[in-house]
Protein backbone atom coordinates (compact mmCIF):
# COMPACT_ATOMS: atom_id res chain seq x y z
CA UNK A 1 0.00 0.00 0.00
CA UNK A 2 0.71 3.27 -0.85
CA UNK A 3 2.28 5.72 1.54
CA UNK A 4 1.88 8.55 -0.17
CA UNK A 5 -0.02 11.37 0.59
CA UNK A 6 -1.90 14.64 -0.68
CA UNK A 7 -0.69 17.82 0.98
CA UNK A 8 -1.91 20.88 0.77
CA UNK A 9 0.04 23.88 1.68
CA UNK A 10 -1.37 27.73 1.26
CA UNK A 11 1.18 30.72 1.47
CA UNK A 12 2.65 29.59 -2.11
CA UNK A 13 5.34 30.79 -2.87
CA UNK A 14 6.86 32.39 0.49
CA UNK A 15 9.43 31.15 2.90
CA UNK A 16 8.07 28.57 4.49
CA UNK A 17 6.45 27.04 1.53
CA UNK A 18 9.47 26.61 -0.24
CA UNK A 19 10.98 24.59 2.59
CA UNK A 20 8.21 22.19 3.72
CA UNK A 21 7.11 21.48 0.17
CA UNK A 22 10.66 20.40 -0.35
CA UNK A 23 10.34 18.46 2.70
CA UNK A 24 6.96 16.94 1.90
CA UNK A 25 8.44 16.22 -2.09
CA UNK A 26 11.81 14.42 -0.63
CA UNK A 27 9.27 11.91 1.12
CA UNK A 28 7.23 10.82 -1.45
CA UNK A 29 4.13 13.01 -1.15
CA UNK A 30 1.84 14.77 -3.62
CA UNK A 31 2.25 18.50 -3.04
CA UNK A 32 -0.39 21.08 -3.75
CA UNK A 33 0.33 24.58 -3.48
CA UNK A 34 -2.22 26.98 -2.71
CA UNK A 35 -1.52 30.53 -4.31
CA UNK A 36 -3.81 33.83 -4.70
CA UNK A 37 -4.91 34.75 -8.12
CA UNK A 38 -2.02 37.46 -9.74
CA UNK A 39 -1.06 38.68 -13.14
CA UNK A 40 2.87 36.90 -13.25
CA UNK A 41 3.40 33.39 -12.69
CA UNK A 42 3.57 32.32 -9.45
CA UNK A 43 6.67 30.01 -10.00
CA UNK A 44 9.00 32.64 -10.86
CA UNK A 45 9.64 33.32 -6.96
CA UNK A 46 9.77 28.99 -6.72
CA UNK A 47 11.45 28.12 -10.12
CA UNK A 48 12.69 24.96 -8.53
CA UNK A 49 9.12 23.52 -8.52
CA UNK A 50 8.84 24.00 -11.93
CA UNK A 51 7.51 20.58 -13.77
CA UNK A 52 8.73 18.88 -10.56
CA UNK A 53 6.77 15.72 -10.41
CA UNK A 54 4.00 15.07 -7.75
CA UNK A 55 4.00 19.33 -6.95
CA UNK A 56 0.89 20.84 -8.79
CA UNK A 57 -0.86 24.55 -8.07
CA UNK A 58 -3.89 25.54 -6.92
CA UNK A 59 -5.13 29.36 -7.21
CA UNK A 60 -7.45 30.14 -4.18
CA UNK A 61 -8.03 32.64 -1.59
CA UNK A 62 -8.18 32.09 2.22
CA UNK A 63 -10.25 35.06 2.71
CA UNK A 64 -12.97 33.51 0.13
CA UNK A 65 -14.81 30.83 1.96
CA UNK A 66 -16.29 29.93 -1.03
CA UNK A 67 -12.85 29.49 -2.62
CA UNK A 68 -12.04 27.28 0.43
CA UNK A 69 -14.69 24.88 0.31
CA UNK A 70 -13.93 24.25 -3.40
CA UNK A 71 -10.26 23.43 -2.48
CA UNK A 72 -11.04 21.30 0.36
CA UNK A 73 -14.02 19.11 -1.93
CA UNK A 74 -11.48 19.38 -4.88
CA UNK A 75 -8.26 18.20 -3.11
CA UNK A 76 -9.54 16.18 -0.42
CA UNK A 77 -6.15 16.42 1.64
CA UNK A 78 -4.34 13.98 4.08
CA UNK A 79 -2.75 16.73 5.43
CA UNK A 80 -3.53 21.03 4.99
CA UNK A 81 -0.31 23.30 6.42
CA UNK A 82 -2.00 26.77 6.62
CA UNK A 83 1.09 29.08 5.94
CA UNK A 84 -0.71 31.99 3.88
CA UNK A 85 -0.90 35.03 5.88
CA UNK A 86 -0.24 38.99 6.66
CA UNK A 87 2.93 38.29 8.51
CA UNK A 88 4.42 41.58 8.71
CA UNK A 89 3.93 42.86 12.20
CA UNK A 90 4.43 46.43 11.22
CA UNK A 91 2.01 46.40 8.32
CA UNK A 92 -0.14 44.87 10.75
CA UNK A 93 -0.74 48.20 12.37
CA UNK A 94 -1.51 50.16 9.09
CA UNK A 95 -3.77 47.39 7.80
CA UNK A 96 -5.47 45.87 10.69
CA UNK A 97 -8.57 44.26 8.82
CA UNK A 98 -6.97 42.98 6.17
CA UNK A 99 -4.52 40.84 8.45
CA UNK A 100 -7.40 39.57 10.45
CA UNK A 101 -9.27 38.71 7.20
CA UNK A 102 -6.59 36.85 6.07
CA UNK A 103 -4.69 35.36 9.76
CA UNK A 104 -8.44 34.85 11.85
CA UNK A 105 -11.06 34.54 8.98
CA UNK A 106 -8.68 32.68 6.52
CA UNK A 107 -8.25 30.00 9.19
CA UNK A 108 -11.90 30.11 10.18
CA UNK A 109 -12.78 29.55 6.42
CA UNK A 110 -10.73 26.71 6.00
CA UNK A 111 -11.38 24.83 9.46
CA UNK A 112 -15.37 24.97 8.03
CA UNK A 113 -14.15 23.53 4.88
CA UNK A 114 -12.24 21.02 6.40
CA UNK A 115 -15.43 20.44 9.22
CA UNK A 116 -18.07 20.10 6.03
CA UNK A 117 -15.73 18.86 3.08
CA UNK A 118 -13.16 15.79 4.76
CA UNK A 119 -13.53 16.04 8.73
CA UNK A 120 -10.37 13.42 8.60
CA UNK A 121 -7.50 15.97 6.96
CA UNK A 122 -4.52 16.78 9.37
CA UNK A 123 -4.38 20.57 10.08
CA UNK A 124 -1.62 22.52 10.91
CA UNK A 125 -1.99 26.39 11.47
CA UNK A 126 1.19 28.79 11.37
CA UNK A 127 1.23 30.84 14.45
CA UNK A 128 3.95 32.85 16.07
CA UNK A 129 5.77 34.06 19.43
CA UNK A 130 3.85 37.59 18.75
CA UNK A 131 1.30 35.98 20.59
CA UNK A 132 2.94 35.78 23.72
CA UNK A 133 3.76 39.71 23.98
CA UNK A 134 6.24 40.55 26.54
CA UNK A 135 4.07 37.85 28.76
CA UNK A 136 7.30 35.23 29.39
CA UNK A 137 8.00 32.57 32.32
CA UNK A 138 9.87 33.52 35.65
CA UNK A 139 13.00 31.99 33.66
CA UNK A 140 12.59 34.45 31.04
CA UNK A 141 11.23 32.21 28.68
CA UNK A 142 7.60 31.42 26.70
CA UNK A 143 6.33 28.02 26.10
CA UNK A 144 2.56 26.27 25.60
CA UNK A 145 1.70 27.67 28.76
CA UNK A 146 2.99 31.25 28.59
CA UNK A 147 -0.23 33.60 29.06
CA UNK A 148 -0.87 34.90 25.63
CA UNK A 149 -1.02 38.86 25.04
CA UNK A 150 -0.81 40.75 21.83
CA UNK A 151 1.52 43.92 21.01
CA UNK A 152 0.47 44.35 17.27
CA UNK A 153 -2.93 43.69 15.42
CA UNK A 154 -0.82 40.84 13.92
CA UNK A 155 -0.46 39.24 17.57
CA UNK A 156 -4.11 40.09 17.94
CA UNK A 157 -5.19 37.66 15.00
CA UNK A 158 -3.02 35.20 15.71
CA UNK A 159 -3.96 34.76 18.91
CA UNK A 160 -7.20 34.73 17.65
CA UNK A 161 -7.03 32.15 14.55
CA UNK A 162 -5.34 30.18 18.11
CA UNK A 163 -9.00 29.87 19.48
CA UNK A 164 -10.62 29.23 16.59
CA UNK A 165 -8.28 26.19 16.19
CA UNK A 166 -8.37 25.10 19.52
CA UNK A 167 -12.49 24.90 19.67
CA UNK A 168 -12.62 23.41 16.23
CA UNK A 169 -10.44 20.85 17.53
CA UNK A 170 -12.96 20.59 21.27
CA UNK A 171 -16.14 20.53 19.19
CA UNK A 172 -15.58 18.53 16.33
CA UNK A 173 -12.85 16.57 16.73
CA UNK A 174 -10.72 17.45 14.00
CA UNK A 175 -6.79 17.06 14.43
CA UNK A 176 -6.10 20.45 14.17
CA UNK A 177 -2.87 22.00 16.17
CA UNK A 178 -0.84 25.14 16.08
CA UNK A 179 2.73 25.89 15.92
CA UNK A 180 4.14 28.93 18.03
CA UNK A 181 7.15 29.64 16.07
CA UNK A 182 9.26 31.94 17.01
CA UNK A 183 11.56 33.89 14.05
CA UNK A 184 13.22 31.87 11.45
CA UNK A 185 14.87 32.61 8.18
CA UNK A 186 16.71 31.44 5.03
CA UNK A 187 17.70 32.93 1.64
CA UNK A 188 13.72 32.97 0.56
CA UNK A 189 13.17 35.28 3.85
CA UNK A 190 11.06 38.64 2.77
CA UNK A 191 13.08 41.57 2.59
CA UNK A 192 10.65 43.27 4.80
CA UNK A 193 11.76 41.55 7.45
CA UNK A 194 14.72 42.58 9.14
CA UNK A 195 17.72 39.95 8.97
CA UNK A 196 16.75 39.53 5.53
CA UNK A 197 17.22 43.33 4.87
CA UNK A 198 20.47 43.43 6.84
CA UNK A 199 22.24 40.56 4.78
CA UNK A 200 20.27 42.03 1.44
CA UNK A 201 21.96 45.24 2.05
CA UNK A 202 25.60 43.61 2.97
CA UNK A 203 25.25 41.59 -0.31
CA UNK A 204 24.43 44.76 -2.34
CA UNK A 205 27.57 46.92 -0.44
CA UNK A 206 30.16 44.18 -0.98
CA UNK A 207 29.28 44.70 -4.57
CA UNK A 208 29.02 47.53 -4.61
CA UNK A 209 32.80 48.52 -3.32
CA UNK A 210 33.87 45.98 -5.34
CA UNK A 211 32.94 47.57 -8.53
CA UNK A 212 33.37 51.56 -7.24
CA UNK A 213 30.01 52.38 -7.46
CA UNK A 214 30.52 55.39 -5.39
CA UNK A 215 33.25 57.15 -4.42
CA UNK A 216 34.27 55.93 -0.70
CA UNK A 217 37.82 57.11 -0.47
CA UNK A 218 37.27 57.37 3.82
CA UNK A 219 34.07 55.44 3.64
CA UNK A 220 32.45 56.87 6.32
CA UNK A 221 32.95 60.24 5.14
CA UNK A 222 31.49 59.94 2.19
CA UNK A 223 29.22 57.11 2.29
CA UNK A 224 26.04 59.26 0.99
CA UNK A 225 22.95 59.09 3.15
CA UNK A 226 20.43 57.98 0.65
CA UNK A 227 22.63 54.27 0.24
CA UNK A 228 22.83 54.20 3.47
CA UNK A 229 20.50 51.09 5.42
CA UNK A 230 17.46 52.63 6.74
CA UNK A 231 16.78 50.41 10.51
CA UNK A 232 14.40 51.66 13.11
CA UNK A 233 14.93 50.19 16.71
CA UNK A 234 18.18 48.05 16.78
CA UNK A 235 17.18 47.10 21.00
CA UNK A 236 15.12 44.71 20.11
CA UNK A 237 16.31 41.01 20.63
CA UNK A 238 14.74 38.22 18.75
CA UNK A 239 14.96 34.29 18.95
CA UNK A 240 16.15 33.38 15.32
CA UNK A 241 16.50 29.94 14.03
CA UNK A 242 16.60 28.06 10.42
CA UNK A 243 13.55 28.17 7.91
CA UNK A 244 14.28 24.25 7.14
CA UNK A 245 14.30 23.37 10.42
CA UNK A 246 11.04 25.04 11.78
CA UNK A 247 8.93 23.23 8.51
CA UNK A 248 10.63 20.07 9.53
CA UNK A 249 8.94 20.35 12.81
CA UNK A 250 5.70 21.42 11.19
CA UNK A 251 5.62 18.16 9.56
CA UNK A 252 6.45 15.83 12.53
CA UNK A 253 3.19 17.76 14.69
CA UNK A 254 1.14 16.12 12.09
CA UNK A 255 2.64 12.94 12.02
CA UNK A 256 1.43 12.54 15.53
CA UNK A 257 -1.82 10.68 16.52
CA UNK A 258 -3.32 13.11 18.60
CA UNK A 259 -3.42 17.22 18.31
CA UNK A 260 -1.36 19.49 20.15
CA UNK A 261 0.17 22.55 19.99
CA UNK A 262 3.91 23.35 20.19
CA UNK A 263 6.12 26.22 20.19
CA UNK A 264 9.36 25.59 18.03
CA UNK A 265 12.69 28.22 18.76
CA UNK A 266 16.34 28.05 19.34
CA UNK A 267 16.46 29.27 22.76
CA UNK A 268 18.85 31.50 22.34
CA UNK A 269 18.16 35.62 21.39
CA UNK A 270 20.09 38.49 19.55
CA UNK A 271 19.56 42.10 19.48
CA UNK A 272 19.43 43.83 15.68
CA UNK A 273 22.86 45.05 16.64
CA UNK A 274 23.97 41.36 16.87
CA UNK A 275 22.54 41.00 13.71
CA UNK A 276 24.02 43.98 11.88
CA UNK A 277 27.67 42.51 13.46
CA UNK A 278 27.16 39.40 12.42
CA UNK A 279 26.22 40.33 8.74
CA UNK A 280 29.02 43.08 8.40
CA UNK A 281 31.49 40.65 10.04
CA UNK A 282 30.85 38.32 6.79
CA UNK A 283 32.26 41.14 4.53
CA UNK A 284 35.09 41.91 6.78
CA UNK A 285 33.36 45.59 8.33
CA UNK A 286 33.66 45.84 11.89
CA UNK A 287 32.04 48.91 12.52
CA UNK A 288 28.77 49.08 10.31
CA UNK A 289 27.92 52.68 11.97
CA UNK A 290 28.61 54.68 9.01
CA UNK A 291 26.61 51.95 6.62
CA UNK A 292 23.12 52.60 8.86
CA UNK A 293 20.91 55.28 9.56
CA UNK A 294 17.85 55.60 11.63
CA UNK A 295 14.64 55.94 10.08
CA UNK A 296 11.42 56.56 12.74
CA UNK A 297 8.56 55.08 10.52
CA UNK A 298 10.23 51.70 10.99
CA UNK A 299 9.06 52.26 14.43
CA UNK A 300 6.21 49.97 15.63
CA UNK A 301 3.34 52.11 18.20
CA UNK A 302 3.59 48.63 20.31
CA UNK A 303 6.61 46.19 20.29
CA UNK A 304 7.74 43.12 22.03
CA UNK A 305 11.12 43.55 23.39
CA UNK A 306 12.66 40.89 24.03
CA UNK A 307 11.67 37.12 22.69
CA UNK A 308 13.46 33.64 23.66
CA UNK A 309 11.39 30.57 23.44
CA UNK A 310 11.27 27.42 25.17
CA UNK A 311 11.18 24.47 22.93
CA UNK A 312 11.68 21.70 25.32
CA UNK A 313 7.91 20.04 24.52
CA UNK A 314 8.75 20.13 20.91
CA UNK A 315 11.84 18.12 21.79
CA UNK A 316 10.35 15.81 24.16
CA UNK A 317 7.12 14.78 21.91
CA UNK A 318 8.39 14.99 18.32
CA UNK A 319 12.06 14.78 19.06
CA UNK A 320 12.47 18.09 17.37
CA UNK A 321 15.72 20.12 17.63
CA UNK A 322 16.99 23.26 16.09
CA UNK A 323 20.66 22.02 13.78
CA UNK A 324 21.47 25.69 12.41
CA UNK A 325 22.91 27.96 14.54
CA UNK A 326 22.38 31.68 14.18
CA UNK A 327 25.78 32.84 12.34
CA UNK A 328 26.47 30.65 10.05
CA UNK A 329 22.23 31.42 8.84
CA UNK A 330 23.48 34.96 8.46
CA UNK A 331 26.45 34.43 6.52
CA UNK A 332 24.37 31.68 4.05
CA UNK A 333 21.95 34.33 3.64
CA UNK A 334 25.60 37.24 3.47
CA UNK A 335 26.91 34.72 0.60
CA UNK A 336 23.34 34.29 -0.80
CA UNK A 337 22.75 37.64 -1.47
CA UNK A 338 26.69 38.65 -2.60
CA UNK A 339 25.79 35.94 -5.36
CA UNK A 340 21.93 37.58 -6.14
CA UNK A 341 23.31 41.08 -6.34
CA UNK A 342 26.56 39.93 -8.24
CA UNK A 343 24.37 38.08 -11.18
CA UNK A 344 22.14 41.42 -10.94
CA UNK A 345 25.19 43.97 -11.49
O1 LIG B 1 11.93 41.34 11.09
P1 LIG B 1 10.75 41.82 11.85
O2 LIG B 1 9.76 42.64 11.10
O3 LIG B 1 10.10 40.55 12.51
P2 LIG B 1 9.07 40.38 13.73
O4 LIG B 1 8.30 41.59 13.97
O5 LIG B 1 9.83 39.82 14.88
O6 LIG B 1 8.09 39.28 13.15
C1 LIG B 1 8.57 38.13 12.47
O7 LIG B 1 8.68 37.05 13.38
C2 LIG B 1 7.43 36.61 13.94
C3 LIG B 1 7.75 35.43 14.83
O8 LIG B 1 8.25 35.89 16.04
C4 LIG B 1 6.49 36.21 12.82
F1 LIG B 1 5.31 35.80 13.34
C5 LIG B 1 6.27 37.39 11.89
O9 LIG B 1 5.44 37.01 10.83
C6 LIG B 1 7.62 37.81 11.34
O10 LIG B 1 8.16 36.76 10.57
O11 LIG B 1 11.24 42.70 13.08
C7 LIG B 1 12.13 42.18 14.05
C8 LIG B 1 12.57 43.32 14.96
C9 LIG B 1 11.43 44.17 15.48
O12 LIG B 1 11.64 44.43 16.85
C10 LIG B 1 11.54 45.47 14.71
O13 LIG B 1 11.08 46.62 15.42
O14 LIG B 1 13.41 44.20 14.21
C11 LIG B 1 13.03 45.54 14.48
N1 LIG B 1 13.43 46.36 13.34
C12 LIG B 1 14.32 47.38 13.40
N2 LIG B 1 14.43 47.95 12.19
C13 LIG B 1 12.96 46.25 12.08
C14 LIG B 1 13.61 47.26 11.36
N3 LIG B 1 12.07 45.41 11.50
C15 LIG B 1 11.84 45.54 10.18
N4 LIG B 1 10.96 44.70 9.58
N5 LIG B 1 12.44 46.52 9.43
C16 LIG B 1 13.32 47.43 9.97
O15 LIG B 1 13.86 48.29 9.28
Amino acid sequence: MSNQKICVITGCPGMDFHALAAILLEKGNKVIGVHRRSSGDVLDRAPEFRNRENFSLYCADVTDSGSMLSLLRDTQPDEFYNLAAQSDVRISFDQPQLTFMVNTLGVLNQLEAIRTECAWTKYYCALTSECFGNNKNPNGLRDENTPLWSRSPYGTSKIAAYHTVRNYREAYGIFACCGFLFNHTGVHRGLNFVERKITNYVGWLYNALKNHDFEMDHEWAVMPDEKKLSLGNLDAQRDIGASTDFCYGMWLMLQQDSPEDFVLATGKTHSIREILDAAFDCIDIKDWGPYVKFDSSMLRPTEVDVLIGDASKAKRVLGWEPTRIFKSLISDMVENDIQRHSRAA
